[in-house]
């Protein structure tokens, strides 16, 4: 760039000048700092002192503020929801704390009054648990014949949770554990399925053939809990002893590729029986059909159970305690998410309501500092209140201005939504004018609020820059998703 003369000359001026100034303020302060510093050395010490602890305080506050101001916090990622290691002391003091704030953690108290009671009972509880059909019911009913076991042919049977008791050879106490197939149409047996895996000391994983997706998955969501696994491979009778042995080696690997470690002695196949229907001759030559018995042959199983309980590893009650604290703190954590998302409706419907009620009000309402004012405030810090955030004010300040040169573009389109969703209620008349800019603002108020509640739940914090583009993003679905609610809630308010 090329500058004209006379600038530069100014400019050269300029620097001239203030380098002047620079040097008589440097003399100038040198002087009475030195000056301050004789008289301070030659007075008492304790003002010297005192002098010194002033001037430190003064240093420290400035640059606090200059921080505050200036210096953006690191995110820090929000509290992971399960994590690995909890006592029973930190789950019963989330559980007191979330109580207080108003959660409701029934279901978290709920898991631990149920780990009290199956601790009391003092049993070994191993859970079958298996993709439907796999031979779970079949298993259990070939270890305890006496028990009831309900087995169906076309499989699925077992849509409830139920509790067998045996007493193996060396006199131990166990309970077996029956829960519904994984992988039915229904989720929610799946869910009922795993939660009570967790509950259990060790989990038999019942399969009987290579590992579908859905089964590999499972045993990952499993060791997430630290669940002692043995991976039992069902109706050996279909495979040549070398089909078992590929596809035992086969599963092994399986579980290593999701991070797993099984031993080879927690892998075994074998045949629970179960029941089929052969057609037989009758001695008059007729045809008919009859419900046989396979012979079972678990004995393999029985081994490796016995083997596991014996077995002195980490103490398998502490496994699972660990494993139904994470369980409980998972429930507390669904919990409070259902919290905050109540929680924030209502203080979103009660900034949106104020915003329609101070539009109504307005002779001509300004659309210039529409959400910095005080009610975008008071809602944005009350979110970020309740998503455990703590933002400094200038993030707040940030985010409204941000969201406010966004609305610019969004008014016209708000106004449009607005006005269509007036249409609706019938006998409106003349009342509309006003109407539609009340809602207008409303709408946008509700849009904001949504879109800051999804940015603090997928941040654990306010960034502004990601909040406000959410806002953007998300506008014209709120929109059009609250008008309805809005242009009623402004109609109330007229009738008032
Ligand atoms: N061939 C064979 N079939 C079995 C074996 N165990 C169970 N079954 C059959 O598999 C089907 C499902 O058994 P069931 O125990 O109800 O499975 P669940 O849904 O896992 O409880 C039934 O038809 C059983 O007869 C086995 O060892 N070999
Ligand atoms: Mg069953």
């Amino acid at each position: 760039m090329k500058l004209d003369r006379f600038i530069r000359i100014a400019i050269a001026v300029a620097v001239a000048l203030v380098f002047v100034i620079a040097i008589g303020a440097l003399l100038f302060i040198s002087e009475s700092a030195l000056n301050v510093w004789d008289r301070l050395k030659a007075g008492p010490p304790a003002l010297l002192y005192a002098y010194m602890a002033i001037m430190l305080l003064l240093a420290v506050t400035a640059l606090w503020l200059i921080w505050r101001l200036v210096v953006r916090r690191k995110i820090t990622p929000a509290r992971s929801a399960t994590p690995a290691l909890l006592s029973k002391k930190d789950i019963e003091g989330r559980i007191r704390e979330a109580e207080a704030a108003g959660v409701n953690v029934v279901e978290a108290q709920a898991e631990l009054k149920e780990l009290a009671t199956r601790q009391a009972d003092r049993t070994i509880n191993l859970c079958f648990f298996g993709e439907i059909s796999t031979g779970k019911s079949s298993l259990i009913k070939a270890l305890v014949p006496e028990a009831d076991v309900l087995i169906d042919v076309v499989g699925g049977s077992t849509d409830d949770v139920r509790h067998y008791r045996w007493r193996n050879e060396s006199g131990s106490e166990i309970l077996l554990t029956d829960v519904p197939g994984i992988g039915g149409i229904d989720g929610k047996l799946s869910t009922i399925a795993t939660d009570e895996a967790r509950r259990a000391h060790v989990v038999l994983f019942v399969c009987d053939g290579d590992l579908t997706r859905a089964e590999v998955e499972s045993i990952e969501a499993l060791l997430v809990f630290d669940k002692p696994l043995v991976l039992v491979l069902n109706k050996a009778d279909r495979f040549t002893s070398e089909e078992q042995a590929t596809l035992m080696q086969k599963l092994l690997e399986r579980v290593d590729e999701v991070g797993g470690v099984l031993q080879r002695d927690h892998v075994v196949a074998v045949t629970a029986g179960g029941e089929s229907d052969v057609v037989e001759q009758q001695a008059d030559g007729r045809e008919q059909t009859v419900r046989r018995s396979r012979p079972a042959d678990i004995g393999v199983l029985v081994v490796a159970i016995n083997r596991l309980l014996a077995s002195n590893g980490e103490p398998l009650d502490q496994r699972r305690e660990r494993a139904v604290f994470q369980l409980a703190a998972a429930r507390l954590a669904q919990a409070e998410a259902e919290y905050r998302l109540q929680r924030s409706e209502q203080i979103i419907r009660s900034a949106t309501r104020k915003a329609v009620v101070g539009a109504m009000a307005a002779i001509s309402p300004g659309t210039d500092i529409l959400i910095q004012g005080y009610i975008g405030t008071t809602m944005t810090q009350a979110l970020c209140k309740l998503y455990g955030a703590a933002p400094r004010d200038l993030d707040i300040e940030e985010f409204l201005a941000m969201s406010q040169s966004r609305v610019g573009r969004a008014l016209p389109l708000s106004l449009a939504v607005a006005g269509n969703g007036l249409k609706a209620f019938p006998g409106l008349g003349t009342v509309a004018g006003g109407a539609v800019h009340a809602v207008a603002y409303g709408l946008i108020f509700d849009a904001l609020g949504r879109s800051l509640v999804l940015s603090l739940s997928r941040h654990g914090e306010l960034v502004p820059q990601a909040a406000s583009k959410e806002f953007e993003e998300g506008i014209s679905e709120h929109l059009e998703a609250g008008v309805r609610r809005i242009a009623k809630m402004a109609l109330d308010e007229k009738s008032d």
